[in-house]
């Protein structure tokens, strides 16, 4: 008995002196003896105790279209750079963009350098040149040899959906942000891939509870990171108006004074902070779709504008929850200026080619009134040479164009077919299978359960192009997360909500159907929990999947 608890110890003793000495080994690798010609910024290194999480090729999400394995590895080295070729400021920043993730982590103080052709051996390369056609926008190739990191893309945003699959070969602790033990290791191989879909988004709902610049940016860079590319920006509801329209500066002034549960100070982003939100999008790649909603979902702009309402008289603002009671007055001429007046200025601001209308609930407005309303908007929007995108509801007018666009939210009855028979496509966003507001489980502490309760497989298992019988094919644009905040009111809360969720959207959105499947996906999302814990997200352990 004593004598096989000494074997026990010496056993244990032995086991604790070897991954010592693993370790010790990782640290020295990330400490080579190369000599150096920049200075890493000298950050305190966080031990991993069990080291980096090993990646391999095919954990990759969303999945992408082709993988091909050739066994080997590429071990960034200390003086490695990132190489763009020349000409291309675009493709610098793309490189600077991978540089300022991957430095804090390294501490490699990697920079990004042009070049007319392939670069040493040592190096990530990003190319446009003999970009595949085929491949579209966003598609790219990476190749990873023992020698070379090279992504080429047929356009630069091909690049930056490219230089997310790099970071996501990379061991997890690349994602920190302070320096961490190597060696930073990619399995050899190819990747060839291109999204299924042309909008995978998630929509932010500002409205309800308001959120930082600091925020916003965050949740967009979250995205960007699982290669989603729109940014749908909730920007008007009952409870507060977010965004200064220069020509009715009250609807920011006084309707942004209110939140879910109470006042809410300067609770609006002036322009200049919505512009700098724009090109924060832009610069991952992600397109900025507005929303105003309109015409219900309005008290915020009736209670900054007495002469908005029929009666003339304007409501107290509110900061309750209830959906369905207020209407823009659909029959002054007056509604319809204040519409223009704020869609040109929306649009004044906004490169991307959506400006999104709301039209969802409007249940205190009549059918007639609602279809006069919305034909007239959808004018508005295409003098100010935007297309219309609006919820599903907007379907119902009879001129409809082909380039307006109608997003499926009901859990039953849909409006989407009837876009489709008026030649318009359709985004999917089903309540019960993709509201990022729906509570996992029962006792979720957040979210609401009207739709039903999403966990992460429910989240996951179903397609786009089938769920709603008579809309499928070309007719769908793509898939979209909406994210309402009635019961979120911290950016903690937004990732709660928001992960391990998202992920599986952006895969729907992203990767062929085919071969896909929950049992296969929960391995691959669980091999993410480390990443996403690196990247300091609030994600939700939900126990379907198997954490690693
Ligand atoms: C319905 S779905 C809404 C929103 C709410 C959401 C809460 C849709 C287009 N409108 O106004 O915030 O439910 O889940």
């Amino acid at each position: 008995m004593q004598k096989k608890n000494i074997f026990r110890t010496v056993l244990v003793f032995a086991l604790v002196l070897m991954i010592l000495a693993a370790n010790a080994i990782q640290v020295s690798a990330s400490n080579p003896l190369a000599p150096k010609t920049k200075t890493p910024t000298p950050t305190p290194i966080t031990p991993t105790p069990t080291g980096p999480i090993p990646t391999t090729i095919g954990n990759i999400i969303p999945m992408p279209v082709s993988i091909t394995s050739t066994g080997g590895s590429f071990v960034l080295p200390s003086t490695a750079d990132i190489y763009v070729e020349s000409g291309m400021a675009e493709l610098t920043a793309i490189g600077q963009y991978l540089a300022d993730k991957l430095n804090p982590s390294t501490g490699y103080g990697i920079q990004v350098l042009t070049t007319n052709g392939a670069p040493p051996n040592g190096n990530i390369y990003l190319t446009t040149v003999g970009g595949d056609a085929t491949l579209g926008d966003e598609g790219y190739q990476l190749t990873v040899t023992s020698n070379l990191v090279t992504v080429v893309g047929y356009k630069p945003a091909g690049l930056f959906r490219g230089i997310q699959t790099i970071r996501q070969m990379l061991p997890a602790a690349i994602e920190n942000v302070t320096l961490q033990p190597g060696p930073w290791k990619m399995a050899t191989g190819t990747v060839r891939d291109y999204p299924r879909f042309a909008w995978r988004g998630s929509m932010l709902d500002v409205a309800r509870h308001f959120f930082s610049v600091a925020d916003v940016k965050r949740y967009i860079d979250l995205m960007a990171s699982y290669k989603l590319n729109v940014f749908h920006f909730h920007l008007s509801d009952d409870q507060g108006w977010r965004i200064m329209i220069n020509s009715w500066p009250n609807l920011a002034i006084y309707g942004g004074g209110t939140q879910v549960g109470g006042t809410c100070t300067n609770c609006y982003y002036t322009q200049a902070q919505y512009s700098d939100i724009v090109a924060y999008a832009q610069s991952r790649y992600i397109t900025l779709v507005p929303e105003i909603d309109m015409p219900g979902h309005t008290n915020a702009a009736l209670a900054s504008y007495a002469e908005l309402n029929c009666n003339g008289v304007a409501p107290a603002r509110y900061t309750g929850t209830n959906v369905g009671f207020s209407s823009l007055c659909i029959s002054k001429s007056i509604t319809y200026t204040f519409v223009d007046d704020v869609i040109r200025e929306l649009a004044a601001l906004t490169p991307g080619a959506y400006m999104h209308v709301g039209g969802d609930e409007a249940s205190s407005t009549t059918t007639a009134d609602y279809v006069s309303f919305v034909s007239q908007v959808q004018t508005i929007v295409q003098a100010h040479n935007k297309q219309m995108i609006g919820w599903e509801e907007i379907a119902q007018i009879n001129g409809l164009s082909a380039s307006s666009v109608a997003q499926h939210w009901n859990t039953s009855d849909s409006f989407a077919p009837t876009a489709v028979q008026k030649g318009a496509k359709v985004l999917m966003s089903p309540a019960h299978k993709a509201y990022l507001d729906m509570k996992y489980y029962r006792k979720t502490q957040l979210g609401q359960t009207w739709a039903g309760l999403i966990n992460t497989q429910t989240g996951y298992e179903w397609d786009p192009a089938t769920i709603v019988n008579g809309v499928s094919g070309g007719s769908v644009l793509g898939v979209e997360a909406p994210l309402w905040t009635e019961t979120i009111v911290t950016m903690s809360d937004i990732e709660f909500m928001a992960y391990p969720r998202l992920p599986g959207y952006a895969e729907l959105g992203w990767s062929p159907v085919t071969g896909r499947n929950w049992n296969e996906y929960k391995v691959r999302l669980g091999s993410h929990g480390p990443r996403l814990t690196a990247m300091g997200v609030n994600f939700y352990r939900d126990t379907v999947v198997p954490w690693q």
